[in-house]
């Protein structure tokens, strides 16, 4: 092994790795020293050094933030908001982006979570299938083939593109249709070690969905959306097949409040929803993730006895493409999520473990709203725009996401 490596894996820990060269061929010994070379092992350093600190909130500075029901909406109102946001997408100055680049790891299936097929009243649907009929339809209504970008990670990307090519896009025009690949960091596990994946490579995982701005930024789409004068980009999850991603009312209010950051809640059913919600921390717009919110805040309640934290994430974003050119190279603090995962053992035996073994690293896509004085929120009717796929049974599962899906469709 190259001399600088060999220092790097002794100066931080890592020289158990050196036991692994006894099962590697030459291409694979090159490969593995590529890969070491890439690893930012300082940033690692300090991501595991986090990973036994609590996350602190001051909770005193933290209030409720405003946001437009849309129920109480007028049907004027909507109406003009509707024609304000229906002409920015006539004219083609707004893309869709579905942040696809998760493992999906709680629903079980094995390829990327758009491929999964559900069971529709209209027969069977996969996910990425629901999403095309969501453009096909905007582009009925709006007479134009909106650009549609997928961000996958390296473990899916292969799959994803071949699943979309396969199924010539569902019918959309896949011109229009553009893939581009997130970061990935290496997985630790409880003594901070790296570990080997049954390819013999140092395993590692999508970097969060926080990994878009540079995903964004590096792929070119940027320079994509620029050139074809895309001006707002509505960014959603892959898994919530009600999501709304073609809303002029979204647009509209967000323009006219004079924002460059809008989303969509829904108001919180159960305080212990696994789900982000919005606030205002110290004055900033800040979504607390579910595995960041501690119990008691969870449950807290404010004066009229409505849940202080009640304003749920929908994970649907819109965004000015200004926020794009100006976080490309935005650094996000990493949350860790501890995770199973199988791994290759020095005696060659790769083993799959039962209980989370390791901790993954993940940036928020949310994380940059403090960056900004307020972003403009809608809350919408959870029956009308929320059926998430995450869990293979129970809540937020292919069962209750399609008789949502049904009851709405
Ligand atoms: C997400 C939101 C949560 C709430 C919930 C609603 C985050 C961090 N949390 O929770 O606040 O809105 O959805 O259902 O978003 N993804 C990538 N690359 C990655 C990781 C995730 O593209 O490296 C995508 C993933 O494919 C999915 C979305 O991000 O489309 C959210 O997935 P998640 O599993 O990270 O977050 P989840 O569903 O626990």
């Amino acid at each position: 092994m190259k001399p600088e490596v060999l220092q790097i894996l002794k100066e931080y820990g890592q020289e158990h790795i050196l036991n692994y060269m006894n099962l590697l061929n030459e291409e694979e010994k090159e490969n593995l020293e590529e890969q070491i070379s890439k690893i930012d092992f300082n940033q690692l350093k300090n991501l595991y050094e986090m990973t036994k600190r609590k996350v602190e909130f001051e909770e005193k500075k933290i209030e409720h933030i405003n946001y437009t029901n849309k129920e109480k909406l007028s049907e004027d109102r909507i109406k003009e908001l509707e024609e304000v946001g229906g002409k920015i997408i006539e004219e083609g100055h707004y893309a869709v982006i579905t942040m696809a680049g998760g493992q999906g790891t709680r629903l079980g299936h094995k390829g990327p979570k758009g491929t999964y097929e559900l069971n529709t009243k209209y027969g069977k649907k996969y996910i990425f299938e629901i999403i095309v009929d969501t453009l096909k339809r905007a582009k009925d209504k709006y007479k134009i083939t909106i650009p549609w970008y997928v961000m996958t990670s390296r473990e899916n990307h292969e799959d994803t593109v071949e699943f979309l090519e396969k199924h010539e896009y569902f019918g959309y025009d896949k011109t229009k249709v553009k893939f581009f690949m997130q970061g990935e960091l290496p997985l630790i596990d409880t003594n901070g070690k790296l570990i080997l994946d049954k390819d013999k490579k140092i395993k590692e995982a999508a970097d969060g969905n926080g990994g878009i701005y540079e995903a964004v930024s590096k792929s070119g789409i940027l320079e994509d959306m620029k050139k074809n004068q895309i001006d707002w980009i509505f960014v959603s999850n892959v898994d919530n097949i009600l999501s709304n991603f073609v809303d002029p009312i979204l647009l509209a209010l967000t323009i006219e409040e004079n924002q460059k950051i809008g989303a969509k809640s829904v108001a919180k059913t159960n305080p212990k929803e696994k789900v982000g919600v919005f606030c205002k921390m110290n004055g900033k717009p800040k979504i607390i993730e579910y595995i960041d919110l501690p119990d008691e805040m969870a449950e807290q309640r404010d004066e009229n006895g409505e849940l202080q934290f009640g304003e749920v994430n929908l994970a649907n974003y819109l965004f000015h493409r200004s926020v794009f050119e100006n976080l490309a190279d935005v650094k996000l603090p990493y949350h860790a999520a501890f995770k199973k995962s199988g791994y290759l053992k020095e005696n060659g035996e790769f083993v799959e473990v039962e209980e989370p073994n390791v901790y993954k690293y993940e940036s928020f896509i949310f994380d940059v709203f403090e960056r900004y004085d307020d972003i403009t929120i809608l809350r919408v009717k959870r029956e009308d725009e929320f059926a998430p796929v995450k869990n293979k049974e129970g809540n937020d599962s292919p069962e209750t996401a399609v008789k949502l899906y049904n009851d709405k469709m």
